[in-house]
């Protein structure tokens, strides 16, 4: 495809954009691009005061398909503005069915992107001379061609590289036959010939299943993190990594939710690890093609150590930029079962943040996305998202049984453990744009899902309470802009 193709390309999506935001569901201040498909982020980094995300994109279809490379860069993370496509299937045959997951880094000054080229999954560089505006595929492509010898793989993809030293090392997803998902190690001094030195870490198939796709590995704090997309998840592995060696010590969920994966991060200039991942849709698969465009980013997430070696995570604060018209409560108490809509407060892009202190029995939390006025809890005729803190077991789930009226949604309840750290305290931050909810807990576990309320009126936010007592000690709501039509540049 000629540079002049994939601006055309480029320019027919961002026509089409408008028509598609009139989609109720369409996130707003999310990333995602203008038109069609899109998945795993990709080569995430901070390049000349310049933050880029790429991410797995089919530019045709508003499916799954010959993967490209999409591409937007930001001065400040909030606003994006879309570059044409970086990278195109073939016509090489190394990578001509798809341009699968990857990283980007900058060798000697040169931005150069690692990624999977199919089939069969083949390791390639490409490099940049014009600040990250076009890409070059290199002619040693395939840089890694080969799959490490005596090792029977399920499968062999989605490089991460880190500079140690003088050298440069790789993670590639893969896993081991009848063993478990693996992520195995390679080292090279230019990006161009890769030594393989041994696996960094291998699970066994019953605890995190036979595939480990984009592994991402990086120093937080003193520890160092290996995070693993695998089973629907990012699972992450936290431990010490010296003389090549990783040795875990704890393992968790990067996100509560079912709508996070394929994690890529970059360290940025103010020493910030920032993590995106991608949150598929949970709609009917046929249905959603109807509608143009599928799969969005999640806002971009800093992850960090907490003094007790305990992993962090939290949005990153130039997202304030984004607030508007402002409610603000306060000192409210709910006990027994009850539920207090909050006057005059609507949206469906908004963000929330409460601190709420609670008695062990309670379980408690919002309803968000709520049907005003909501009809008795026996006629199905309203709707509600529920995010439940339960507060004796320490777990936070989103209830999203009743989000939809529709039945192309999905109905589920998706939850975890956020750890005894507040004792009775939560603070919460909670997103929702449009389809898709992030919820951050006192700095230490966010939950991603995503939503599709039917009615038109599924706009408020109400307190909720389930048995205890409910206190309420600040919460505040703002309006959330979208960030369309913005160019940050
Ligand atoms: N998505 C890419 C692969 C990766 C998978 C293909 C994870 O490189 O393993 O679109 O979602």
């Amino acid at each position: 495809m000629t540079e002049g193709q994939r601006a055309r390309l480029l320019a027919d999506m961002l026509e089409r954009q408008s028509q598609l935001d009139r989609d109720p569901h369409r996130p707003q201040y999310h990333l995602l691009p203008p038109a069609n498909w899109a998945n795993d982020p990709n080569g995430t980094i901070q390049h000349g005061g310049e933050y880029h995300v790429f991410y797995q994109h089919n530019p045709f279809e508003p499916w799954w398909g010959a993967m490209h490379w999409g591409h937007v860069v930001s001065r400040d993370l909030v606003h994006w503005e879309h570059l044409p496509i970086a990278l195109v299937p073939g016509p090489e045959a190394y990578d001509k069915d798809g341009i699968w997951s990857g990283c980007a880094v900058v060798h000697e000054g040169a931005p150069s992107i690692l990624y999977t080229g199919v089939q069969p999954e083949v390791q390639c560089l490409a490099t940049s001379d014009d600040n990250m505006r076009t890409w070059r595929k290199h002619p040693w492509n395939p840089i890694i061609g080969q799959r490490p010898p005596r090792l029977s793989l399920t499968g062999f993809r989605d490089p991460f590289a880190w500079r140690e030293g003088e050298e440069w090392y790789l993670v590639i997803g893969s896993g081991i036959c009848d063993v478990g998902g693996a992520a195995l190690l390679y080292r090279s001094s230019d990006l161009r010939a890769w030594e393989y030195l041994h696996p960094l870490h291998v699970s066994s198939v019953a605890e995190t299943g036979k595939m480990w796709e984009c592994p991402n590995f990086f120093s937080v704090g003193g520890k160092h993190l290996l995070a693993v997309s695998t089973l629907g998840k990012v699972v992450c592995f936290l431990g010490e990594y010296s003389e090549l060696r990783f040795m875990p010590e704890r393992q968790s969920d990067m996100d509560l939710g079912n709508c996070f994966y394929a994690s890529n991060c970059l360290l940025d200039d103010k020493g910030r690890r920032i993590m995106w991942g991608w949150a598929p849709e949970k709609y009917d698969v046929e249905a959603k093609k109807a509608s143009g465009w599928a799969g969005v980013l999640t806002l971009p997430r800093e992850v960090f150590l907490h003094p007790d070696d305990t992993l962090g995570i939290r949005p990153v604060p130039e997202l304030r930029v984004l607030r508007g018209r402002h409610w603000h409560f306060a000192n409210l108490c709910l006990s027994g079962y009850s539920v207090e809509v909050l006057p005059d407060v609507a949206g469906d892009q908004l963000e929330i943040a409460a601190e709420l202190q609670a008695d062990g029995d309670a379980q408690c939390g919002l309803s968000v996305r709520r049907t005003l006025p909501m009809a008795s809890r026996s006629a199905r005729a309203g709707e509600e998202t529920l995010i439940v803190w339960n507060v004796a077991e320490n777990t936070l789930c989103v209830d999203a049984n009743r989000s939809s009226l529709d039945p192309k949604a999905a109905k589920f309840v998706v939850g975890g453990s956020i750890g005894a750290h507040g004792a009775g305290l939560l603070q919460l931050r909670v997103f929702l744009d449009r389809s898709i909810v992030e919820v951050f807990a006192n700095e230490r576990a966010v939950l991603t899902t995503r939503v599709y309320p039917a009615c038109r009126n599924s706009l408020s936010v109400a307190l909720l309470a389930r048995g205890g007592r409910l206190r309420v000690r600040a919460l505040d709501v703002w309006e959330m802009k979208s960030i369309r039509g913005e160019q940050c540049l």
